[in-house]
């Protein structure tokens, strides 16, 4: 078995202070920071759009944040503006020991469609590219945290499992957005259902 570790959007803008703030979104960057080193593979993903990205609530008159709207036929909540590629809300959090990282990837590149996954977008139509990196490199689980937890890293998770990996959750490595209160524990339970395994990072290192 030949592991992973999968940071999913540790970016400035999901944390206190950014645009699309994450609650306690800073505690997982000291988590990836002691894991990294653990792995022999490190892969971030980075949210990464357009300017004028479709997901955007300033985008779409007469909407505010965090309502839902219809787009292409599909029901899409609407976000502040975030994560603007080459922005520093865009950036990898300053805290967290970008050295360690091998391989990036980013999504939500397509103005019109959103991409919660760090594997497909939204509707499933365009990969990434992430799986085919981990099967080159032979990785046949991934060990994943990072923001948030009921909205990038569940997707990520279910899809990386559909995929065929093996998952752990690193529980205390991840915060969730919260829109519904509750949102972040049913995901967790979801990522459990679905297949992944769920353990706390202390038990990662102890693990050798
Ligand atoms: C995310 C909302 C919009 C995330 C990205 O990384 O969880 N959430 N774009
Ligand atoms: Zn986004």
């Amino acid at each position: 078995m030949k592991q992973a570790l999968l940071l999913v959007d540790i970016q400035n803008d999901f944390l206190p202070g950014g645009a699309l703030a994450v609650g306690d979104g800073d505690a997982v960057v000291p988590v990836a920071n002691a894991l990294m080193p653990l792995f022999d593979h490190v892969v971030a993903s980075q949210d990464w759009h357009p300017p004028h990205h479709l997901s955007f609530a300033a985008e779409h008159a007469g909407h505010a944040p965090f309502e839902v709207t219809q787009l292409d036929g599909h029901d899409q909540i609407l976000w502040p503006v975030h994560c603007v590629q080459g922005t520093p809300g865009a950036g990898f959090a300053s805290a967290l020991d970008v050295a360690g990282i091998d391989y990036v990837v980013r999504k939500g590149t397509d103005p019109r469609i959103d991409s919660y996954s760090a594997f497909y977008d939204n509707h499933h139509r365009q990969a990434t590219g992430l799986t085919a990196h981990l099967r080159e490199a032979r990785i046949d689980h991934v060990v994943v945290l990072g923001l948030a937890a009921d909205v990038c890293v569940k997707f990520t998770v279910l899809d990386a499992l559909a995929e065929g990996f093996g998952v752990t959750l690193v529980r205390d490595g991840v915060r969730g957005v919260d829109m519904q209160p509750g949102d972040t524990a049913a995901a967790l339970e979801a990522m459990q259902a679905a297949g992944a395994m769920i353990v706390d990072s202390a038990s990662l290192s102890a693990a050798g």
